[in-house]
């Protein structure tokens, strides 16, 4: 295959002077089953790093550059990216720095992943045979750590270990796929963002671990704090689209639906016919969980849908079921343990706030959960391929 290692640059003259002719005559020669090159995406260095480039380019002939002007990393990336694939005929690129902290070693071991049918391989510093600098300083470390950690836990995707790093290999389907959407990441957040969605869209993921020295010559392009605040912003904001626009969301919009006509069964019975309240609540929420169980069947959980007769009354007794435990023993239990064991009161936020209405809202929320678990894992569960 066609392979492009592509690495940005900013001011790394005395670098790329010596990962070139590394990657040349250390590393390509070892590779026998693909055609490697390399793309230097400089954005107009004022330090003549483009001429230096140009000067290797006359002694090796698989080398090309591209310069445009500096936007940050990731729209070097996007540029880099898109010229080796629109002229240089990339089926393959890399992502790697340009100053020697990407142990260029490891290349064969991320090819041998694509080979094996990854999409996108990752260079991993936080698990065994991985590391990073020992000389860091300590708060480097440890926003380095936390970071990726945080990454991990918020987008519950403990299984991917490095989002931050920027030594990968992928293939150029999954960069045409997500380059779209990537225009808007310019900076480092790239790397994050393009990992997120390469998952979001079932591309198969592997790693190599691998040891992430410390730069030695050049200066560090990166502002840490700024990075740290747009992770933290990114991620986040991420996330809550993801669950107010996925499942959950619509779990809620289905279970406010049912509230509704909870509440207006309960109304037109009572006012309008003249049924006593408590029959005419419980036909209101009968109701309203028959709509609740349909909605989510062919909305919520669509692709998970349950058409056939039997199955579908067999889990509509079930949602009824957990329906009525969820009330009954979770949200009425809480109301109950309140009363009991914090007691009965009331004070003041702006209105007067009686401690039963705190129970009730911390309750509701226990039972929303509660019934959200029990419809993702149980009713309509998730089929084995
Ligand atoms: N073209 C281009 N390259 C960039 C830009 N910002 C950073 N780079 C390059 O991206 C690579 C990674 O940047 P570094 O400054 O090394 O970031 P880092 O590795 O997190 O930080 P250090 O560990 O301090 O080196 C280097 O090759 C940089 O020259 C940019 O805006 N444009
Ligand atoms: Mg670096």
């Amino acid at each position: 295959m066609k392979v492009v290692i592509v690495t940005p640059t900013y001011n790394e003259k005395g670098n790329i002077d010596r990962l070139i002719p590394t990657l040349e005559n250390e590393i390509f020669p070892q590779i026998k089953n693909h055609d490697m090159n390399i793309l230097v995406a400089d954005d107009n260095s004022p330090d003549g790093t483009a001429d230096e480039v140009r000067k290797l380019m006359e002694k090796y002939k698989n080398i090309d550059i591209n310069s445009g002007e500096k936007q940050g990393l990731g729209a070097a990336y996007i540029r880099g990216m898109t010229y080796a694939v629109e002229h240089m005929g990339a089926e393959v690129m890399f992502e790697m720095d340009a100053d020697l902290q990407h142990d260029p070693q490891k290349i064969p071991e991320f090819l041998k992943k694509i080979d094996e049918g990854c999409d996108m391989v990752i260079g991993n510093r936080y698990s065994d045979g991985g590391s990073i600098p020992k000389n860091w300083p300590f708060m480097r470390k440890v926003f380095s750590v936390v970071a990726n950690l945080f990454v991990r836990t918020v987008f519950m995707k403990l299984s991917v270990h490095d989002w931050t790093g920027g030594y990968r290999a992928l293939k150029k389907e999954v960069f045409l796929k997500e380059k779209e959407e990537l225009t808007n990441y310019k900076g480092y957040i790239f790397q994050i963002s393009f990992l997120h969605k390469a998952i979001r869209d079932g591309f198969k993921i592997g790693e190599v671990p691998f040891h992430f020295s410390d730069r030695n010559l050049g200066r560090s392009k990166i502002a840490p704090l700024g990075y740290i605040t747009e992770v933290f912003k990114f991620v986040i904001s991420t996330r809550i689209r993801e669950v107010i626009m996925g499942k959950f969301g619509k779990f809620l919009v289905v279970g406010g639906f049912g509230f509704i006509i909870n509440f207006a069964v309960l109304k037109i019975l009572s006012d309008s016919f003249g049924w006593n309240h408590s029959w005419a609540n419980l036909t209101g929420a009968a109701l309203a969980i028959f709509s609740n169980y349909n909605l989510n069947n062919i909305w919520t959980f669509g692709e998970r849908k349950v058409s056939v007769l039997s199955s579908y009354l067999f889990k509509m007794l079930q949602f009824y079921a957990t329906s009525a435990f969820g009330v009954i023993f979770i949200q009425t239990g809480t109301i109950f343990l309140g009363d009991r064991f914090i007691g009965e009161g009331q004070f003041s936020f702006i209105l007067p706030i009686k401690y039963y209405y705190v129970y009730f809202v911390i309750g509701t929320g226990l039972l929303l959960i509660w019934n959200f678990t029990i419809y993702n894992k149980i009713i309509w569960r998730k089929k084995p391929h």
